[in-house]
């Protein structure tokens, strides 16, 4: 069945290998669903009409392959790819299964576990690129804390930023056309990870050797898990020119790290996302970081995968009848009431002309105070537009 939701090669609708292929384990029960291969998770991908697949290195190799089995493990799954039709447009490593990382990767307090991180990563680069990712996620999921007591934050965070300059330079060596993206979440697996939200990373980003090189990579359960309004951590990685990359997914506030289904809990929210990102024109990837209730059968994580990017494709058509609909924009036009006036007078940059006049203008403070601004009106208009009734 095709319809106007039915995902397109130009939606850039992404999944990682890690969520179609996740086994419904949770810290207090085993598996639910048999593993999915690669190749199998590429095969449901390109079925459901996904663009693109993302994976960290040993969700495709495992992690004490041969190199000859490495290659084998790569020759296979770009027939996969061909078959289905499907890109990799990213890449990640995991820095956060095995034992050796249990304090950490680049953060670890054991010299050795840092060097040993370095490697692997660098070793994941070079699988990414071979199979065409052009971004790389860094998510620090060890690299934090149970109790302070063990490492200071502030030597984790010079460690955390030589690596990534030691990647970046590794990177530039190497020619790759490689952006790399850091992703924030505030805990779990640690009891508190470093870069906790996306203002953090920012920040962190513009102390580092090669600023240009690395952005974001936000996810909405992440930011909301810290109890953040997801939508303007966005808004100012889009401001600050680095949104490359997102993750979309739905979360409770409060609880453990949920990763539902796009707009599986919070559609309003989901909506003023998705049409952010298409009002701004983003134009990178939509990666669904997520996995299906551990109640399904693979006929269920088609079911999972199918939703996230119709509901994404259904808000995205709600926005732009939002954006057609007069009466909303004839509220959103009322706001301001600018007549041109105060602009002439003070707009625009600073002059000691513009800061005498403002300082001498006399304004109806009362006025100002008194007049309403209708956004009980905008925001039920938006619901009901929402509930399907406009
Ligand atoms: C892990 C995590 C995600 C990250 C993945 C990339 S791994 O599933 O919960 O949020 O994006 O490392
Ligand atoms: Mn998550
Ligand atoms: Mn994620």
């Amino acid at each position: 069945m095709s319809d106007r939701y039915t995902p397109r090669p130009e939606h850039k609708f992404t999944f990682g290998l890690w969520t179609v292929g996740n086994l419904g384990r949770d810290p207090f029960g085993e598996p639910t669903r048999p593993p999915l291969p690669p190749v199998e998770a590429v095969r449901l991908l390109g079925e459901v009409g996904a663009y693109g697949v993302n994976f960290h290195d040993n969700d495709l190799i495992p992690i004490d392959a041969t190199p000859a089995e490495r290659d084998q493990i790569v020759r296979e799954f770009r027939g996969a790819l061909r078959e289905a039709g499907l890109v990799v447009p990213m890449a990640t490593t995991n820095l956060f299964s095995d034992p050796a990382f249990k304090d950490g990767a680049f953060t670890s307090n054991d010299p050795k576990v840092r060097a040993y991180a370095l490697q692997k990563t660098m070793h994941a680069i070079d699988l990414g690129v071979e199979l065409g990712a052009e971004t790389y996620v860094f998510w620090g999921g060890r690299e934090g804390t149970e109790s302070d007591t063990n490492k200071n934050p502030a030597e984790s965070l010079k460690r955390f930023r030589e690596a990534i300059n030691f990647l970046c330079a590794y990177a530039q060596d190497q020619g790759y056309k490689l952006r790399f993206a850091l992703e924030p979440k505030p805990n779990e697996p640690r009891g508190d990870i470093y870069l906790a939200t996306v203002g953090a990373a920012l920040g962190f980003i513009a102390t580092l050797d090669h600023p240009e090189m690395v952005g974001v990579n936000p996810e909405v359960a992440h930011e909301t898990m810290a109890g953040l309004n997801f939508l303007h951590a966005i808004a100012q990685a889009w401001d600050a020119g680095k949104l490359f990359h997102i993750d979309l997914n739905d979360q409770v506030v409060g609880r453990y790290d949920q990763d539902f289904r796009f707009g599986a809990v919070n559609l309003k929210s989901a909506f003023l996302l998705v049409k952010f990102l298409e009002d701004v024109g983003y134009q990178g990837m939509r990666h669904f970081d997520a996995h299906a209730y551990r109640t399904e059968d693979y006929a269920g994580v088609e079911d999972f995968a199918r939703g996230c990017m119709r509901t994404y494709l259904i808000l995205k058509e709600k926005a732009a009848q939002w954006n057609a609909d007069a009466e909303i924009q004839a509220l959103l036009r009322e706001l301001p009431q600018d007549d041109g006036s105060t602009a002439a007078a003070f707009g625009g940059a600073y002059s000691a002309e513009k800061a005498a006049a403002l300082k001498a203008a006399s304004f109806d403070r009362a006025a100002l105070g008194a007049r309403g601004y209708g956004y009980e009106r905008l925001d039920q208009l938006t619901n009901e537009l929402l509930l399907g009734v406009r």
